[in-house]
């Protein structure tokens, strides 16, 4: 039972027994574990010594890099003044600033914030916030969601009925929420394969929006939930005009759009959200990750001022909207956003990932043409290259490449067989450069 692995002799598989890790191969991990211990910018430092490049900054969530001195003394101080503060009934006064920073930033400075834990949180409160605002707007037959194929909105039960990948539904199948229809997802490999940035192809695809309205009636539909850019599957990047028909469509049927901005909120496209970087404004908007640079748990839900005020009528002793989380807005957490906040404005950290997006396009795209490559996507600073499965064994073959780039001193996500990788915007020109430089020595010592 109590193997020593070599490379790791303290941990037996005793000790690694306990933790039942989360989107892990628990037992392929368990038997060769890969151990962090420390991280400082944009490098990993593992058990063994060896120093990763963190190609996807964290899981999408650390654009500054690892424990930058400014959050780490702001999260320092507040734990030596409060620590924790009740915020059902009782706010102190951060939370209230974080909110307003965030309503700047995302240029909507009449709108409103509810914070909660994790993009997961994020997302399940959107959609009750959807469905209620129609309730009390006096049109309670709104209560249908629709979602997209291949998007990713977190574990809740919310987000996995909206949810669009797979292996994170067919289990839970008796636990999700009824009346939630999906779009199709906008990926067409025969049209768009190595699109440079966004695909010309695909507008069409959201009048798929028209037809499940016809199909439903626009008196029965809450809202529409889609990632401005679908992550998690891979960097689907939406086709030109496409978000923009979703908006006309939603508008038209009185139907709420709601932005999942986890990933594209905060930088990662090189505006402050996905909502400029493609020129659409949605009604809500879910945030997460890169809001306080993932130094605790926080997230998010932005709402449209007009929302917020559907809400505040009734008597005023009566709370307004019966949700909320122990830790929503939990100090800790709202003084890493208010560092983070900071430290993006004075090192102008969003104009950098906008200067180091064409860096990222421009390199990504010379991997066409390696071995088991069949598309490359990218939009701001992100990217994903797609392989060729290994036949009967979908996943392994970015496991082998995540292995090998391992190797070259990169830690990469894969999910299925696509590679993606979104670098720290602390990086320099000569980081994402040689990042992808490893990447293609990994492509090439991986058999086709
Ligand atoms: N919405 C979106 C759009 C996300 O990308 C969530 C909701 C859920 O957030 P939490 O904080 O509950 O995990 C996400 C999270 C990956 C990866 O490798 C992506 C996510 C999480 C972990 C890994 O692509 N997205
Ligand atoms: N379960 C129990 C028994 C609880 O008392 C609470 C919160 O009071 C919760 C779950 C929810 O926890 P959280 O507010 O951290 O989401």
């Amino acid at each position: 039972m109590n193997a020593v692995n070599p490379l790791h002799p303290e941990a037996s598989e005793e000790a690694l027994r306990a933790w039942w890790m989360p989107f892990t191969h628990n037992r392929m991990f368990k038997a060769k574990p890969r151990l962090i211990a420390s991280a400082k910018g944009a490098y990993f430092t593992l058990k063994d010594g060896r120093r990763l490049y963190d190609c996807l900054s964290g899981l999408w969530c650390s654009p500054l890099g690892h424990s930058h001195p400014r959050v780490v003394e702001a999260v320092k101080r507040q734990l030596d003044t409060l620590d924790f503060a009740p915020s059902f009934q009782m706010g102190h006064e951060p939370a209230f600033e974080l909110a307003t920073r965030i309503t700047q930033l995302a240029g909507r400075p009449k709108d409103r914030v509810f914070f909660v834990n994790s993009g997961s949180e994020s997302v399940d409160t959107a959609l009750k916030i959807a469905v209620a605002y129609h309730r009390a707007r006096g049109e309670a037959s709104r209560t249908r969601i629709i979602g997209r194929e291949r998007g990713y909105h977190g574990v809740g039960m919310g987000g996995i009925s909206v949810g669009g990948i797979a292996p994170n539904r067919k289990m839970f199948a008796p636990l999700m929420v009824p009346g939630v229809d999906h779009l199709p997802h906008t990926y067409n490999p025969a049209e768009m394969a190595y699109s440079v940035g966004q695909p010309a192809w695909g507008a069409h695809l959201a009048e798929d929006l028209e037809r499940i309205v016809a199909l439903h009636d626009a008196s029965t539909i809450a809202a529409v939930i889609v990632e401005p850019m679908q992550g998690s599957t891979g960097v689907i990047v939406p086709p030109k005009g496409y978000l923009q028909r979703l908006r006309e469509i939603c508008t038209k049927h009185g139907i709420l759009l709601i932005f999942d901005e986890v990933i594209t909120g905060f930088g990662r496209l090189g505006t402050p959200f996905g909502a400029d970087y493609f020129g659409v404004q949605p009604d809500l908007t879910t945030f997460a990750k890169a809001v306080n640079n993932a130094t605790v748990p926080l997230g998010g839900v932005i709402a449209r001022d007009e929302i917020y005020q559907t809400f505040m009528t009734g008597p005023e002793h009566m709370i307004e909207f019966f949700h909320g989380y122990t830790y929503s807005a939990h100090p800790l957490a709202i003084a890493a956003g208010l560092a983070t906040l900071d430290v993006m404005a004075d090192e102008k950290l969003i104009e950098k990932a906008a200067s180091l997006a064409p860096v990222l396009e421009r390199a990504v795209h010379t991997l066409r043409g390696e071995p088991n490559v069949i598309d490359i996507r990218n939009v701001g600073l992100a990217a994903a290259i797609e392989l060729s499965p290994v036949a009967g064994k979908a996943g392994l073959k970015a496991i082998q490449v995540f292995e090998k780039a391992m190797d070259e001193g990169l830690l990469v996500r894969f999910s299925g067989d696509i590679l993606a990788v979104a670098p720290p915007f602390i990086s320099s020109v000569a980081e994402v450069e040689s990042m992808v430089e490893g990447l293609r020595r990994a492509l090439r010592a991986v058999p086709v």
